[in-house]
């Protein structure tokens, strides 16, 4: 992709209404453009970045066996009145009525939608577990919707839900969302740490949140260091190495505000393992057993020949506020440079040739080197304006394509300049480059 025909706009400053630094970078580079109070179009390059999170969240979504569906945005107002939601949920609830008065809203979340679908074809233990999930825009009306995409009002999100014959299976299928979400945010590189966390509106009473540390974070977090030190990788998908896993990380204090107990911290934490301080919240799941499907009577016949309400849970990943945690993460913005993870890169690269009017030769290799990239599936962006170097630079490092390729004066035929964004030169041959790019590539 050639930057001059790009849809990128790229401010020269800080846009001054932008608080924290993912909001900042996002206005700066243009990858979102706001519609009105925390509702946002996505941009080419911001849109880019949030299709490939959406990609690895499915995947990991169907590695545990999850289905995926897509519901509707609007939904109508009986099932809330039914699972006794449509008053409880309050202001956050943007309700619309259709041309017939009918009362119909844009769905904050889908616990009743998914109930309703499920209660009207399973009717047996047999057909159980049964994992879906949709990713989709949610609307809620949030009082104060700050730091863009952050927290939005209209916002992109994973949910999905759970359905089991027993609490002991139900908790089977809480922990493969708990081992797929730790996945997910390895694959997106973020250590994410799954606290222990209050329920709110959704109800239940076990629930983790999946929190990454961030000073700009909303949620204020308390927990033993350690907890960092853990992984999960090779954990079988077995009750029994999975209960194992969570117990691994539930042997470590961590909660989120609403859940800490100084006395108790202090009492389980050696002093030189606390650790108090902020995050942001990327994931959230719950179990709530028969809180929706007892009040709409989602019900299966058990083995015996009696009828049980199946026990829920449902499991949260905010894709749209992932792009803004990423850059919370990875964004240097004193020397203003973004390097993003390869895995959900805008490009894999940035080819950056120093042009000169009379001499299109450093535009012609790049268009070489291009064409190499492209038949090893390395997706660049070409920096073919004619603006100064170092303006160039300063826009590439902004736009944060993990890698940069050089062209300029002193460029050897068969050594380029090549460096991770941010980092020191190497002169490489362009086969060496396609190489390192290609592993690293296979290895996310
Ligand atoms: N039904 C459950 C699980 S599917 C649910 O709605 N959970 S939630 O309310 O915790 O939201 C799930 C995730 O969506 C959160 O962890 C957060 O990452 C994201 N999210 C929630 N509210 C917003 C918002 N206003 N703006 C951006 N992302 C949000």
């Amino acid at each position: 992709m050639f930057l001059s025909n790009s849809f990128i706009p790229i401010l020269k400053n800080n846009p001054s209404e932008a608080k924290i630094k993912s909001h900042q970078l996002m206005l700066r580079v243009g990858m979102i453009k706001q519609a009105s109070a925390g509702i946002y179009s996505w941009l080419p390059l911001g849109f880019k970045v949030m299709k490939k999170i959406e990609d690895i969240v499915r995947q990991e979504q169907n590695k545990i066996g999850a289905q995926e569906i897509l519901m509707p945005t609007i939904q109508s107002s009986e099932i809330w009145k039914e699972s006794g939601r449509y008053d409880d949920y309050g202001e956050e609830m943007l309700r619309i009525t259709d041309r017939q008065n009918r009362e119909m809203l844009y769905g904050p979340t889908n616990e009743e939608q998914v109930t309703e679908i499920f209660r009207s074809s399973i009717k047996s233990y047999k057909s159980l577990p049964q994992l879906m999930y949709h990713i989709q825009w949610k609307f809620r009306d949030e009082i104060r919707p700050r730091f863009g995409i952050m927290r939005g009002r209209e916002f992109y999100m994973k949910d999905a839900y759970s359905f089991d014959v027993s609490d002991e299976e139900a908790f089977y299928s809480y922990n493969k969302f708990f081992l797929s979400y730790l996945r997910t945010f390895k694959r997106l590189s973020l250590t994410a740490i799954p606290m222990a966390a209050d329920t709110g509106p959704i109800g239940g009473n076990l629930s983790h949140e999946f929190v990454i540390l961030a000073d700009t974070g909303e949620s204020k977090i308390f927990t033993d260091k350690r907890i960092f030190d853990l992984d999960n990788d090779d954990t079988k998908l077995e009750k029994i190495s999975l209960q194992s896993m969570r117990k691994k990380y539930e042997q470590f204090y961590a909660v989120t505000d609403e859940k800490f107990n100084k006395e108790e911290f202090e009492k389980i934490v050696s002093k030189e393992n606390q650790l108090i301080t902020k995050g942001i919240e990327v994931g959230h799941i719950f179990y709530f057993g028969d809180k929706y499907s007892k009040p709409m009577g989602a019900s299966v016949d058990l083995p015996g020949g009696k009828k049980d309400f199946v026990k829920m849970g449902s499991y949260g990943i905010g894709v749209s506020r992932l792009v803004g945690a990423i850059i919370e993460a990875k964004y240097d913005e004193k020397n203003e440079i973004m390097k993003w993870p390869l895995s959900v890169a805008p490009y894999d690269i940035a080819i950056i040739p120093m042009i000169n009017k009379n001499d299109t030769s450093a535009l012609d290799s790049a268009n070489n080197i291009n064409k190499q990239l492209l038949k090893n599936n390395i997706d660049a962006i070409i920096d073919d304006t004619d603006e100064n170097f170092s303006s160039k630079i300063k826009k590439m490092n902004l736009i944060g394509a993990p890698y940069q390729i050089i062209i300029g004066k002193k460029s050897e035929a068969d050594l380029l300049e090549f460096k991770e964004t941010g980092e020191e030169i190497q002169n490489l041959p362009l086969g060496k480059i396609i190489e390192i790019i290609t592993k690293r590539k296979n290895s996310i």
